[in-house]
């Protein structure tokens, strides 16, 4: 795209725009006219001529706090566009091109990098033309991943997170934020429900890193002789998840060194959830091979299912054992927030370590994860190095606020503002109604295709969480008879489905096989926007798209 013209959300050019001198835009799609804009809700905002400054001209120049401004006020014009389609239902998800097609350059949307500066006009485009080709994930009808939805206040929380710019090791360059982890893992806590005073925890990158924090933290709680001596000095050990679980946890075991193979995946019902009595057995199996179990990862909503385990009869195999009880809350830790829901994480509690990613189902912008610990002390006494040239022990406060040493990591992102300033705008009732309605929304879509032919559901009891799995059969397996060939072709029915989806941009689900099953689609709702509507929207545009398959 030629950075001179001007474009609306749909990249068309408006026809106001002067050329290179003028960027004009408008905040949303349905803003038709071409108006001038003064800062006012669906006016045009500025004429500026950005084709002379560059980024240098820009502050710590000493002339540079004008354009600096302008520069902004342009960008967040840009910004609010962009927040305004995502909720315009008449907007697409995506406008989906191939990686070559984005690598080849669209309408001058360059990736590669120029030797020479280019000047803020052309930065401006690049920072429009990156939201358009990408996915508006805050979209009411985007419905293919567990993080989705756009809340205003957590994104004014990671400007604000990333216009401090600071690295959240040390109190004494992240005071406020140190703090405000502190308060958050003590709610987080008490939500779990663990005596709050206690207990430890620390936001990490995901909920893959949660996990991998919980299998270090519990080799070292029994063999911490691993910390300095390494894998050869302790027995071969053994640990348990189900077969629905998040593959973090096998993934987590190969990069500690604890090996894949002994990962012991337990058998689940129909439901998804872990047989304990598959789960007793094979315990007592891996002993009698010699190895020694240590852990169990219970999950809390399954990644496809959505199920939750039984927590309370992991815990009292936990107990019986004397292993430590993991609980994968990634996804249904949000449920905790939700009088109506909380009940279905019963036996929580009774978990020495917890994985929580508000980054889903409370719609935290990505990312926020954290890791929960019954125990303190641990974290610290697991992961520390005592780096001196970051944490001196003779600094003028209270060192134990320097909480980095924690951390398997050296440099952290301040994750914790955003969702600190989401509980403050909602408060945890807030968070209840959010996840309430996204559990409607689900099992208004269960309903809904239970009573179609056209529709066949995976689990056919209701959903526990915001997951629904289901098939669209298109006519010409209505009538065929059900074997291998059948599931063949339906194997390929979602796929199809997907890819016209894509294309045609309105809407998105995801779809995935599991064991035996082939493809099927799993909607997931964690975006409070999304209404009935769109769940119906989200039903038509499956039966209209595989109506010929
Ligand atoms: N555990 C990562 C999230 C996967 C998903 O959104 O489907």
């Amino acid at each position: 795209m030629n950075p001179m013209e001007a474009l609306d959300t749909n990249n068309e050019i408006l026809p106001g725009a002067k050329g290179k001198a003028d960027l004009l835009w408008r905040t949303s799609r349905n803003d038709n006219e071409n108006r001038e804009h003064h800062g006012k809700p669906g006016t045009c905002f500025t004429h500026c001529d950005f084709s002379s400054i560059y980024s240098k001209d820009l502050l710590p120049d000493p002339a540079g706090e004008e354009p600096t401004n302008r520069f902004l006020q342009a960008l967040v014009q840009i910004l609010l566009t962009h927040v305004n389609s995502t909720f315009d239902r008449t907007s697409k998800v995506l406008d989906f091109h191939h990686p070559h097609q984005l690598k080849e350059g669209l309408e001058g949307f360059s990736l590669e990098l120029p030797d020479r500066p280019e000047n803020l006009e052309q930065l401006l485009v690049d920072c429009r033309d990156t939201l358009k080709y990408g996915v508006k994930t805050g979209h009411p009808r985007f419905f293919n991943q567990l993080s989705s939805g756009l809340d205003i206040i957590g994104m004014a929380g990671e400007w604000l997170t990333s216009a401090a710019n600071t690295n959240i090791f040390t109190f004494e360059i992240s005071p406020v934020f140190i703090l405000m982890e502190e308060v958050l893992l003590k709610k987080l806590r008490e939500k779990v429900g663990w005596p709050p005073v206690e207990g430890d925890g620390v936001f990490c990158p995901g909920g893959s890193m949660s996990n991998l924090y919980s299998i270090l933290l519990a080799r070292y709680s029994y063999f911490p002789e691993v910390k300095m001596h390494g894998m050869a000095v302790i027995p071969r050990l053994a640990l348990f998840t189900s077969e629905h679980s998040h593959y973090s946890i096998r993934k987590a075991a190969g990069v500690l060194g604890i090996g894949i193979e002994n990962v012991f995946l337990v058998k689940c019902d129909e439901r998804g959830k872990m047989i304990t009595s598959e789960l007793k057995s094979g315990i007592i199996r891996a002993k009698a091979k010699g190895l020694v179990p240590f852990y169990i990862n219970a999950t809390a909503g399954t990644t496809v299912y959505g199920a939750f385990d039984p927590l309370n009869e992991i815990a009292e195999i936990c107990e019986r054992h004397g292993l430590w009880m993991h609980v994968d809350a990634a996804w249904g830790g949000g449920l905790l927030m939700s009088r109506k829901h909380a009940g279905k994480l019963q036996g929580i509690e009774r978990a020495s370590s917890v994985t929580w990613n508000p980054h889903k189902m409370m719609g935290v912008p990505l990312q926020c994860s954290v890791i929960l610990m019954r125990q303190k002390g641990l974290l610290q006494d697991c992961n520390q190095l005592c780096a001196e040239y970051l944490f001196q022990p003779d600094k003028h406060y209270d060192v134990a606020y320097d909480t980095g040493d924690k951390s398997i990591q050296c440099g952290r992102h301040v994750d914790v503002f955003k969702l600190w300033l989401m509980w403050k705008a909602k408060g945890s009732e807030g968070f209840g109604s959010q996840v309430n309605q996204c559990l409607e929304n689900a099992d208004y879509l269960f309903n809904k295709l239970e009573n179609r032919a056209d529709f066949e559901l995976v689990f056919k009891n209701k959903p526990e969480h915001s997951n629904v799995c289901f098939w669209y059969i298109p006519h010409s397996l209505r009538k065929m008879s059900r074997g291998l060939e059948w599931n063949k072709k339906l194997h390929e029915v979602a796929p199809k489905i997907k890819t016209k989806m894509m294309e045609e941009g309105m809407v998105m689900v995801g779809y995935q096989p599991l064991g035996e099953k082939p493809n099927f689609f799993r909607c997931v709702f964690s975006n409070p926007a999304t209404t009935r509507e769109d769940v119906d929207f989200l039903v038509d545009e499956i039966t209209r798209l595989g109506q010929d398959l």
